[in-house]
């Protein structure tokens, strides 16, 4: 891959790698499931100036709120930034186009590996934009800032979809921690709907904990099983199928179609004894095909009708700002938490700590006093410390 694909015509040359599309290399034809798409037809009737240099604030949310993809996609760049003169500005931008969001509906689609939430994206995407909505869809995955690859990227490139010219497909961003990656979709959610994004696709992979941070983001959370309910529990914890609203099993076609009316059979026994996930809304088992395209019209009336429901018992507004307070106390910890493990004093003390700690020389209770005391600068009580 050439240093100029690498680099898009908006990064200044000097920038290092605070901006993300550096890191996003190795996929060839656009990264985002939109293969074949450079922007060169959209970048046409941008003004100039955009074109050259890099945009301002206003420029930003002028772009977004008209709905200019590429200023899109730059201000999704710059909201994904490391870098903290970026954040400022991405901050800025955000305040302004705080007031136009808010608008969409939000889906969070979690399943084991191979579920199919992919094609059930591409499915129910082409479906809402053949009926009018505008669909983004966006992916929060951790690992892909390791391997380097996407969800959204490597297998399933969305084919039919990424050509609708009412789709935004967004791969996760790289951003290292799962609280970094969830900051970034977050921001960029947002964005989205200042576009005028009607339905936000979030698909994410159920496994460990990016699932509970993407529920925390969201209206309505999907989880898509496959057949063989034995065999999906032990993969799928019982946590996972308290936090959805709705389980679907995929791939109901051809000879898998009776064990997808089985494993719905199944999972529908086992709904009855959990929890559910949302305060008057029962969590109820379907099947559809992602590829013939049967029952994925049902699963987007149930969203509708979830939408319906929970407006109006309140329910939806709700949980909308508990998850904006959540969101406010969860980067307050996740700033804390960096600032402690980044102190100079508390990086020097830490291997004498845990050695003593290991050698039993040192209780956990007095472990956390000597470094809460080194990270607020106060004296060790150690004797000789
Ligand atoms: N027969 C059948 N195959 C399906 C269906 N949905 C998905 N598949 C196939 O299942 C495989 C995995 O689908 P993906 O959509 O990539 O699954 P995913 O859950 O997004 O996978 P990861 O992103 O890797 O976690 C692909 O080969 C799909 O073609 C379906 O409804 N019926
Ligand atoms: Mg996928």
């Amino acid at each position: 891959m050439t240093e100029k694909k690498q680099r898009p015509e908006w990064v200044p040359e000097e920038a290092g790698a605070a901006f993300t599309t550096h890191v996003l290399e190795g996929v060839e034809g656009g990264h985002d499931g939109m293969p074949g798409r450079t922007g060169a037809e959209e970048f046409s009737h941008l003004p100039a100036v955009a074109r050259r240099r890099r945009l301002s604030a206003d420029d930003h949310v002028q772009g977004v709120l008209t709905g200019n993809r590429t200023v899109l996609a730059q201000t999704i760049t710059l909201v994904e930034s490391n870098s903290p003169a970026h954040m400022e500005k991405a901050q800025e931008v955000l305040k302004q186009l705080l007031p136009h969001t808010g608008n969409s509906v939000r889906v969070g689609i979690t399943g084991v590996p191979g579920a199919g939430k992919s094609t059930f994206i591409e499915a129910l995407g082409s479906l809402l934009c053949d009926r009018g909505h505008k669909v983004a869809v966006l992916a929060v995955d951790p690992s892909s800032s390791v391997t380097r690859g996407s969800i959204l990227g490597d297998k399933t490139r969305m084919e039919i979809l990424s050509r609708k010219k009412d789709a935004f497909i967004r791969p996760s961003p790289s951003g290292g921690t799962l609280g970094g990656v969830t900051r970034k979709s977050r921001e960029t959610m947002l964005v989205c709907e200042a576009a005028g994004f009607d339905v936000v696709l979030i698909e994410t992979m159920g496994v460990g904990q990016s699932e509970v941070a993407v529920r925390s983001m969201v209206d309505f959370f999907l989880l898509i099983l496959l057949t063989g309910a034995g065999d999906e529990l032990q993969g799928i914890k019982k946590g996972v199928m308290e936090l959805a609203d709705a389980v679907l099993v995929n791939k109901a076609d051809g000879d898998n179609k009776i064990r997808a009316l089985t494993a719905r059979a199944d999972y529908t026994r086992i709904l009855h004894y959990l929890q559910p996930a949302t305060g008057g809304w029962t969590t109820q088992a379907y099947t559809c095909s992602s590829v013939s395209g049967e029952g994925i019209g049902e699963i987007w009336s149930v969203i509708e009708e979830f939408r319906r429901k929970t407006t109006e018992s309140g329910v939806f507004n709700a949980r909308r700002r508990s998850q904006m307070l959540n969101w406010v106390y969860t980067m307050v910890q996740e700033h804390l938490q960096a600032s402690f493990f980044n102190h100079p004093e508390v990086i020097k003390l830490i291997p004498q700590i845990e050695q003593a700690v290991v050698d039993g020389g040192l209780s956990a209770t007095m472990a956390v006093r000597e470094l809460l005391n080194a990270f607020e600068g106060r004296r060790s009580v150690l004797p000789g410390g």
